[in-house]
């Protein structure tokens, strides 16, 4: 039994250059193994229903495949996709997490959190994040519908997307988080992503933390198996 942890592919749609290899790694799961999604896998995502986003098709095909497989797929949402449920939990199977929770995994208790509010700075950042993320804010994509939410959720994303070297500091404070959590609770993990910088780092004795980086710039993901985990390059 393996189980690969992935976080801030940013999929974009069809003509993201990483459709292929996105697809392809997803094939190398197995009956049995598991998936982990640690947020931010799509560019944008939020959620209806009964509507999914046509370019997204292939993808959500290949979660499909994984739960008639016989895979167990966890996804923590990140902060550019939101809204999962129920889509993902009743047709695809999937244990959606809203932005962070506990699992178990081959009897090791892992905490999982995509990151975003973590080392945001600013009263209105910090407003914006947490708006996200209620109710408020499902009842207004209502109303904007999915069309109007692609187009110009893409363009917003697009403009963020300059991830500049990360603020100072940030990789300290990303471990002193999970430190504290790991060490104010029974948990063997904590598995964050956000940053796009994979790391690792013994928090406590037999006490780990890892940063899963992206497949923007560091094509990583974290890999469990044997007991070991290992962060790898898909490329
Ligand atoms: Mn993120």
């Amino acid at each position: 039994m393996k189980a690969l942890f992935l976080s801030d592919i940013h999929y974009k749609g069809l003509d993201d250059p990483n459709t292929a290899l996105l697809l392809k790694f997803l094939d190398t799961l197995q009956k049995g193994d598991v998936l982990v999604i640690v947020g931010d896998l799509f560019d944008l995502w939020i959620g209806y229903d009964h509507v999914v986003y046509a370019e997204y098709v292939p993808v959500l095909n290949k979660f499909y495949e994984l739960k008639n497989l016989g895979v167990r797929v966890i996804y923590v949402e990140g902060n550019h996709d939101l809204f999962l449920g129920p889509f993902f939990t009743k047709k695809l199977g999937v244990q959606v997490l809203n932005r962070e929770g506990l699992v178990v995994i081959d009897n090791k208790k892992i905490y999982l959190h995509h990151g975003d509010g973590i080392d945001e700075r600013g009263f209105l950042k910090k407003l914006a994040l947490g708006f996200f993320r209620t109710k408020a804010a499902i009842v207004l994509s209502r109303l904007i519908g999915p069309n109007l939410i692609w187009k110009v959720g893409h363009k917003l994303s697009h403009t963020s997307r300059h991830y500049g070297p990360l603020v100072l500091g940030a990789k300290q404070r990303y471990r002193d988080f999970g430190k504290k959590i790991l060490t104010e609770n029974n948990y063997d993990y904590f598995i964050v992503g956000h940053t796009h910088i994979p790391d690792e780092y013994e928090a406590a004795p037999g006490k780990m933390y890892y940063n899963v980086g992206d497949w923007v710039r560091n094509y990583t993901y974290l890999e469990y198996q044997d007991g070991r985990f290992t962060i790898k390059k898909v490329r």
